[in-house]
C-alpha cells in the first residue's frame, strides 16, 4: 500500500514567513532584504521539522533502537533549505506559498550559503550518509566539528586560483540548535599521576592539562517522507571560564590565556587537504576534540536506559570515517577504564565490538601518522593507552607466527606495529581497535587485501568487507534535475525515490524512439540551464548542443586532469592544422579546487585557464572547442552540472581512485563515463555494459607492474609518438603562455624525476593514445543521435546500484545491525 505523504500546512507556513521577517527584522516583506527572506523561510522551516525531530527523540526513547555515531571530520552537506524540503514532501507547497507572496523559490535557495564542511568525496559521503540513515529509519549521529571557516572559496584571478575564507556563518545558521547543555570537557596535555585509591584501584588521572568545552550544534537530517529526522551533531569550542582575574590572582594568568586561545583556535578551520594529510598539531587537537567529546556523549546516552556499560555495543556502533576519527578507540578504552573501571580485557571487548573502519585511499601521502613526542605530549593518557594496546598486539603477531615456516616475524611486526620508528600509525590502531574494516569499492577492497593492508588481511580476514560507495538520489536527482525526475516518475512512478533499482525498468524505454526524444531533451534544457550559469559567471559562451564533457573534481595529479587538458591542446592543434576536419563541437568543462599548498595542482588549473583563453579566442576554431573552468566547484554548482553533462570523465590512474562518487551522480543524470578500470568505475560498467561506456588505459593490475618493476619510461613514448610529442611541447613553446618556463614544472614531471617521484608519475604519455581514441569514439557516437540517446538512457536506468541508500542497508545487515525505528509519520 501506498504510504501518505507527510502534512505540511502551507497556510501556517506563509503566516510563518511573514512573522519572521517582522519579528527577527522588523520589517516588511517589501523592506527585507533576500538574505532576511531567506532566513525567514528557513526558521519557518524549521519550525515544521521540529515537531518530526520531537517525535523520532521520542520514538527512539521508547524503542531503545542501536545507535551508529558516524564518526567523520568532514560533513559537506550542501545547502540544507531545497533538500529539507525534498525529504517533507513539501517543496511543491513551499513553492507555490513563496510563488504566493511574490517570491521565487530558486533565489530564495541561492540566498543559502553551502556549508562545506568538507573537501570532497569523503565528506559528501558522509552527508549521502546520513540522508539514507534517516530515509531508511535508523538512528544515526553524524559527529563532527562546526568549522567556523569550511572550505574555502575559490576565486580564479588572471587564470590562477586564489583562496578566499568561508564565511558561511556570518548571518548565523537557522536550522541549527545550539545545545549547552550537552557541553563537554576536553583535556589536553599535562601528565598523567597514577596512584592507587582506597579500594586499592590503580587510577590514572590526567594533570596539569588544558581544557576546553566543547559545545554541540544539532543539525536536522531529515528522511524522505516518514517523519524520521536524524542529527547531524557538530562540535565549537570554547573557553571553559571566561577569562577569570581569580586566574590572574592565583598566578594561573597564563594558562587562562592558553585555555582561551586554544578554544578560539580549535574549530577556526577546515585543513583543505584531499588525500594527503599536513601533519599539523593543530589537526591533531581537532581530532580528539570532536572525538572525545562525542565519545562522552555516546556512552552518557546508553547509560541513560542501561546499567550495564559491558553491553555498550549491543546499542551502540562506531563508524569511523578513515583513519581522522580513530583516537576513538583509545577514548573508548580511556572512559571504559578510567571512569568505570573495567579491566583491559572488559574494556578491550566493549571496544573492538562497538569501532568499525572506513578506508577511503591507497595514496600514501594521505595514510596518517603521528610522531610519538607530539602524540604523548597533546594526549598523555590515550598516548599509554595506545602504548599498551600496541604491546598486546604484538605479543600477538609473535605468538601467531613464531615457529611458522617461512614466515619472518620482525618483518611482520615492522609492517603491522602501530607505534614503529616513532609514528603512531593511526590505519593499525583502526584495524587492531575495531571489528570491521572496509574499502569503499570492490577493487579498492581487493587492493587493500591484497597489497596495502595484506599482513592484516591474513592475520585477521574476518574483519574485512567491502561496502561500493553510493550517493543519494535525493539531492542528485530530485533536486539537481527536477525535470529528469518528474520524467522518471511519469515512466516507473515514484518508488525509485526510496528504491533506486527501480531504475531498472527505465530499460523498458531505451529503444523507444519518443522516450529517448524526451530524455534528450531534459538533457538540452540542463545544459541550456548550464550554459547561462556559465555566461554569467565565466562571460563564455556555449553551444548547448555541442558536447558537454565534464571532469568536475578535487585537483589532484592521481586524478589526471593534466591528461584530459593536454589532449585539449592536441586537438587545437589538429583543428589548426587541419581546418577542414569534420570535428563534433565539444565543450570541455573543468571544476576543480587545489589544496592551498599543492603547487602543481594550481598550475594545472592555470594551465587549463590558459588554454581555455587561448582556444575560446582563436577565431580559426570556429567554436568547435570551448574550454570553461568553473569557479569555487561546489555542491550547489556541482548539482546544476551533473544534470548538464553528457560525458563523464572519470580518468584517475589505475589502482588509484578509491571509489569516486561523481561517476555515480553522472550516471544517474545519463551521462556517459569515459573512464580506466579504477574505483566505483569497474562496477559502474558491470552494471551498463561495455558498450555504454569509453573504457581506456592501463589496468589496475599493469599499472601495480610497473610500479614494482620500475620499467616505465616515458621519454620513449614522447620520443616516438609525434602526438605525445606535440601536446608536451605546447606546454612550453609559448603557445598558451608568453612567459614558456611558466609551464615547464608541468613538462618537467611527466618526463623527468621530480623530488623523489618517478617520472610521470601516474601514466599519462602511456595512457594518451587510448584515451584520444575513447574520445574519438565519443564523437562518433554522439553524432549518432539514437545510439547516444539510448546510451544515455541505459546509464540512467542501470543507476540502481549506486543509491548510498543500498550502501546504508549493507552496512546494517553486515556490519551494524541497527533495528529500525518505528516512528509514525505525520
Ligand atoms: O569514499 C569516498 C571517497 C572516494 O570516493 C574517493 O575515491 C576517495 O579519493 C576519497 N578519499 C578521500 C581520502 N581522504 N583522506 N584522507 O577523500 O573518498
Amino acid at each position: 500500500m501506498k504510504k501518505k505523504p507527510l502534512s505540511f500546512d502551507k497556510d501556517l507556513f506563509k503566516r510563518s514567513v511573514l512573522y519572521n521577517v517582522k519579528t527577527l527584522y522588523r520589517k516588511t516583506m517589501e523592506e527585507a532584504t533576500p538574505q532576511e527572506i531567506y532566513q525567514a523561510a528557513a526558521y519557518a522551516i524549521k519550525d515544521a521539522i521540529v515537531d518530526h525531530w520531537m517525535t523520532t527523540q521520542k520514538a527512539a526513547a521508547e524503542q531503545d533502537p542501536k545507535i551508529v555515531y558516524y564518526m567523520s571530520m568532514e560533513f559537506l552537506m550542501g545547502r540544507a533549505f531545497g533538500n529539507n524540503l525534498i525529504n517533507l514532501q513539501a517543496y511543491k507547497p513551499v513553492k507555490e506559498a513563496l510563488d504566493e507572496l511574490g517570491l521565487d523559490v530558486n533565489l530564495v535557495e541561492d540566498q543559502e550559503p553551502d556549508p562545506a564542511l568538507g573537501n570532497g568525496g569523503l565528506g559528501r559521503l558522509a552527508a549521502c550518509f546520513l540522508d539514507s540513515l534517516a530515509t531508511l529509519g535508523y538512528m544515526a549521529y553524524g559527529c563532527g566539528i562546526r568549522y567556523k571557516y569550511g572550505m574555502f572559496r575559490q576565486q580564479i584571478k588572471d587564470g590562477y586560483q586564489v583562496e578566499v575564507p568561508d564565511t558561511w556563518l556570518e548571518n548565523g545558521n537557522p536550522f541549527e540548535l545550539r545545545r549547552s547543555e550537552l557541553a563537554k570537557e576536553v583535556k589536553f596535555g599535562g601528565y598523567v599521576n597514577m596512584f592507587t585509591d582506597e579500594y586499592g584501584r590503580t587510577i590514572f588521572r590526567q594533570e596539569g592539562y588544558q581544557v576546553v568545552r566543547a559545545v554541540p550544534y544539532d543539525l536536522p537530517v531529515i528522511g524522505y517522507g516518514n517523519g524520521v529526522v536524524d542529527t547531524l551533531r557538530i562540535w565549537d569550542a570554547e573557553p571553559i571560564q571566561c577569562f577569570q582575574l581569580d586566574s590572574f590572582d592565583k598566578g594561573d594568568y597564563q594558562k587562562a590565556v592558553e585555555q582561551e586561545n586554544l578554544a578560539s583556535q580549535l574549530c577556526e578551520v577546515l585543513y583543505p587537504n584531499d588525500n594527503h594529510i599536513a601533519g599539523k598539531e593543530l589537526r591533531l587537537k581537532q581530532q580528539y576534540f570532536f572525538i572525545s567529546a562525542s565519545v562522552q556523549t555516546a556512552v552518557q546516552r546508553y547509560l541513560r536506559n542501561h546499567d550495564d556499560i559491558r553491553k555498550l555495543y549491543e546499542k551502540t556502533v562506531f563508524q569511523l570515517n578513515d583513519t581522522h576519527p580513530t583516537v576513538a578507540v583509545a577514548e573508548l578504552m580511556r572512559i571504559l577504564m578510567d571512569d568505570y573501571y573495567l579491566s583491559w580485557d572488559d574494556a578491550w571487548d566493549v571496544t573492538t565490538k562497538t569501532c568499525c573502519y572506513t578506508n577511503h585511499t591507497i595514496m600514501s601521502e594521505a595514510l596518517e601518522k603521528w610522531p610519538v613526542d607530539l602524540f604523548q605530549r597533546l594526549l598523555p593518557r590515550i598516548y599509554q593507552i595506545v602504548d599498551e594496546i600496541n604491546r598486546r598486539f604484538v605479543d600477538q603477531i609473535m605468538r601467531t607466527y613464531s615457529g611458522s615456516a617461512g614466515i619472518d616475524v620482525q618483518a611482520k611486526i615492522r609492517s603491522m606495529a602501530i607505534l614503529y620508528d616513532n609514528q603512531v600509525k593511526m590505519a593499525h590502531l583502526a584495524i587492531v581497535g575495531g571489528h570491521s574494516v572496509n574499502g569503499v569499492a570492490k577493487l579498492h577492497t581487493e587492493i587493500l587485501k591484497q597489497r596495502e593492508l595484506k599482513d592484516f588481511y591474513e592475520m585477521m580476514p574476518e574483519k574485512f568487507n567491502n561496502k561500493t560507495n553510493g550517493i543519494t538520489q535525493r539531492r542528485f536527482l530530485m533536486h539537481a534535475n527536477p525535470l529528469l525526475a518528474d520524467w522518471v516518475t511519469e515512466k516507473i512512478g515514484d518508488d525509485w525515490i526510496t528504491d533506486l533499482s527501480q531504475m531498472d525498468k527505465l530499460k523498458d524505454f531505451v529503444n523507444d524512439k519518443k522516450a529517448q526524444a524526451e530524455f534528450m531533451d531534459i538533457k538540452l534544457k540542463n545544459k541550456q540551464r548550464l550554459a547561462e550559469y556559465i555566461l554569467e559567471h565565466n562571460g563564455v559562451k556555449v553551444d548547448p548542443k555541442s558536447i558537454f564533457d565534464v571532469q568536475v573534481k578535487r585537483l589532484h595529479e592521481y586524478k589526471r586532469q593534466l591528461l584530459n587538458i593536454l589532449t585539449v591542446m592536441y586537438k587545437y592543434h589538429d583543428i589548426k592544422s587541419h581546418p577542414n576536419k569534420d570535428f563534433y563541437p565539444k565543450t570541455y568543462i573543468f571544476g576543480a579546487k587545489a589544496a592551498a599548498g599543492y603547487l602543481t595542482a594550481k598550475l594545472t588549473i592555470k594551465l587549463i585557464n590558459s588554454v581555455a583563453e587561448v582556444i575560446n579566442n582563436d577565431p580559426d576554431i570556429k567554436g568547435k572547442i570551448k574550454v570553461v573552468f568553473i569557479e569555487d566547484y561546489r555542491v550547489s554548482n556541482a548539482e546544476l552540472i551533473f544534470a548538464a553533462a553528457d560525458v563523464s570523465e572519470q580518468i584517475s590512474t589505475a589502482s588509484k581512485e578509491a571509489s569516486g562518487t561523481g561517476n555515480m551522480k553522472m550516471m544517474l543524470n545519463g551521462a556517459v563515463t569515459i573512464g580506466t578500470m579504477d574505483g566505483a568505475n569497474v562496477e559502474i560498467v558491470n552494471e551498463v555494459g561495455e558498450e555504454n561506456a569509453f573504457i581506456f588505459g592501463l589496468s589496475s593490475q599493469e599499472v601495480m607492474e610497473y610500479e614494482k618493476n620500475g620499467n616505465y619510461n616515458p621519454m620513449d613514448i614522447y620520443n616516438s609518438d609525434p602526438n605525445v610529442k606535440k601536446a608536451l611541447d605546447m606546454l612550453v613553446d609559448g603557445t598558451f603562455s608568453k612567459d614558456k618556463e611558466l609551464f615547464r614544472p608541468l613538462y618537467n614531471c611527466l618526463l623527468n624525476k621530480v623530488g623523489g617521484n618517478r617520472a610521470d608519475q601516474y601514466f599519462i604519455l602511456k595512457d594518451f593514445e587510448s584515451y584520444l581514441e575513447a574520445q574519438k569514439k565519443i564523437s562518433d557516437a554522439y553524432a549518432d543521435k539514437k545510439r547516444w540517446a539510448k546510451m544515455a538512457l541505459m546509464n540512467t536506468a542501470c543507476c540502481g546500484k549506486f543509491s548510498s541508500d543500498r550502501t546504508i542497508q549493507e552496512y546494517v545487515d553486515e556490519v551494524w545491525h541497527l533495528d529500525k525505528l518505528n516512528v509514525e509519520a505525520k
